[in-house]
């Protein structure tokens, strides 16, 4: 790392660690929800019956197939798509109590994604839900329905739009397209502060779409919209996706400080160690086929991951003190796919039993296990195990200048007590001690279970 410091004048505009109630309350969510709804949800990944799947990159990117099936004026078809949105079975109540019984905290729901297609009534584009048979504001019953459940809401927002004439992914060079894109941002502002006045409940946005070199040499723009937005909406909380630098250093700026609230940069992927992070909050945003974030009627013949697939990210995430966002991709109807549906009711279980090894629980500073993760809250540690010792001894390693120790040990999913003690292992013994918690044979579990332990000094 260079030690130069470079002069910024686009850098940061919130503090970095933010303690305010808002960033208290997102550090401790622990899970939360992504839903991608929009006009791809029709298609679903597919057209008469040809799958899209390999042509596109993710079902929501449908519009730009180029598959067998898709007719000759493909991008207009899809642009008409809105005519047919009609989801008789769209219910926000019945989405957030299904949020709320899988443990979710926060909500992630797309406004508008690259199709441009607007998912609430906006005075400034013709192009949204207004224009459908079903015609009511989605957005807003959205936003209604999980605030109600205690569920904050954030809100995805793709700056790029694939439809929009005045859009550009070029730095705009002659006059006309400097005044086509500035007619954009003008648009792009007007809309984030419409959102903002609509839906004063939102926490946030999610953005996304701010990889062109149009936005990007839009610095200056961007810099003083983030500003803007802030100033509107105390409290408020952008990812670090939304702006970069005058050197067009995105996420962190030339200097290396994060721009926005929360590193955005895990989508679909997980950091390997603590040492990435750096202390910065952060979120994971994870499908459950391998790509395809909007509804895809056909899962066979992929690798969709399994309740237990999630638990484990889950759980690594908080064991790495970060967020972990599950996204859902509801039909044309407004029905979840019922894979998905299945998911929800088990991580849901699961949740309601070891919830608290996630919620509000960070980084244990501890030795990482093969037998699981360690997230620690005030003086509890928790460990939940995924390869369970085959002689039942649970041995954990404590780095012998460690003031806390585990002392006592119960079993999250039945309260039972578990007999810790103290053994001396031979592994670099200079380094560390070893504490062992004994499992009763009888004990049965067919998922990750969690070892909740009380630390205190050492004896
Ligand atoms: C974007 C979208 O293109 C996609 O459709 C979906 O909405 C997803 C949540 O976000 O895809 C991305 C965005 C960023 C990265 C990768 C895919 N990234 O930073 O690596």
């Amino acid at each position: 790392k260079s030690t130069e410091i470079k002069e910024i004048k686009y850098g940061p505009l919130s503090p970095a660690n933010r303690t305010d109630e808002a960033m208290v309350a997102f550090r401790n969510y622990g899970l939360g929800q992504f839903i991608h709804w929009g006009l791809y949800a029709i298609p679903g990944n597919e057209w008469e019956g040809v799958s899209a799947r390999g042509g596109a990159a993710a079902s929501e990117w449908i519009r730009s197939w180029r598959g067998p099936s898709a007719p000759k004026d493909w991008v207009n078809t899809y642009d008409n798509l809105y005519k047919q949105f009609n989801p008789k079975d769209f219910d926000a109540k019945r989405w957030a109590k299904q949020a709320k019984d899988m443990g979710a905290k926060y909500v992630i729901f797309t406004t508008k994604h690259h199709d441009g297609f607007a998912m609430w009534p906006t005075k400034y584009s013709p192009y949204n839900i207004s224009k459908t048979p079903y015609k009511k504001d989605i957005v807003k019953e959205v936003v209604d329905a999980y605030t109600a459940v205690g569920i904050d809401v954030y809100l995805y927002f793709s700056v790029l739009e694939w439809n929009n004439p005045d859009y550009m992914g070029k730095e705009p060079k002659t006059e006309e397209e400097k005044k086509k894109f500035d007619k954009f941002l003008k648009y792009t502002r007007n809309q984030l502060l419409e959102l903002m006045t609509n839906y004063p409940k939102m926490k946030g946005f999610w953005f996304d779409g701010t990889w062109d070199q149009s936005w990007i040499k839009s610095y200056d723009f961007t810099y003083n919209l983030e500003k803007e937005l802030r100033e509107k909406h105390p409290g408020l909380i952008i990812g670090s996706r939304f702006r970069n630098d005058e050197f067009g250093k995105r996420h962190f700026d030339s200097n290396g400080q994060m721009l926005g609230d929360y590193e955005q940069g895990w989508e679909r992927k997980l950091p390997g160690d603590i040492t990435w992070l750096e202390g910065r909050d952060w979120d994971c945003v994870m499908t459950i086929p391998p790509n395809g974030w909007g509804y895809m009627k056909d899962w066979s013949g992929i690798y969709t991951k399994t309740t237990d697939d999630i638990i484990d990210m889950l759980t690594y995430s908080a064991s790495l003190s970060g967020n972990f966002v599950l996204n859902f991709g509801p039909d044309g109807q407004g029905n979840m796919h019922p894979e998905e549906d299945k998911i929800a009711k088990e991580l849901g279980e699961w949740m309601k039993i070891n919830g608290e090894a996630i919620y509000g629980a960070k980084h244990a500073g501890m030795t990482n296990s093969k037998l699981g993760y360690f997230t620690k809250k005030a003086d509890n540690l928790y460990l939940t195990v995924f390869n369970r010792p085959v002689n039942n001894i649970v041995r954990i390693s404590v780095p012998k200048a460690a003031t806390e120790v585990p002392v006592s040990a119960t079993l999250l999913v039945n309260g039972q007590m578990l007999e810790v003690r103290h053994s001396d292992l031979g592994i670099d013994l200079d380094k560390n001690t070893y504490y062992d918690v004994l499992l009763p044979k009888s004990f049965q579990s067919d998922r990750a279970f969690v070892i909740k332990m009380k630390t205190g000094a050492p004896k």
